[in-house]
């Protein structure tokens, strides 16, 4: 593969992608990731939970890597309670 380049082709990229703490293990996708948003919806065989059980798919589009940034959104549905 020397002397072939993929950057800038199919949706390859080059730029570093912010790991949390790479250093330390942390491969967690940050705020400013070029990561974050830049997969491919369709691509084949997405799986629905990221490696963490988080959902793939937040804020619209996939993220590239193994990590979807963020954490879901929770919805909080008011609850009536009838004293009679
Ligand atoms: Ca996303
Ligand atoms: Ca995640």
């Amino acid at each position: 593969m020397s002397g072939i380049s993929w950057t800038g082709s199919d949706g390859n990229m080059d730029a570093d992608p912010l790991f949390k703490d790479a250093a330390n293990g942390d491969y967690h996708l940050t705020a400013d990731s070029p990561c974050v948003n830049m997969g491919i919806n369709s691509a084949p065989d997405l799986p629905a939970r990221d490696f963490e059980k988080d959902p793939r798919i937040m804020r619209g589009t996939v993220d590239i890597g193994a990590d979807e940034f963020g954490k879901p959104v929770m919805t909080f549905i008011p609850l009536l309670l009838d004293d009679e």
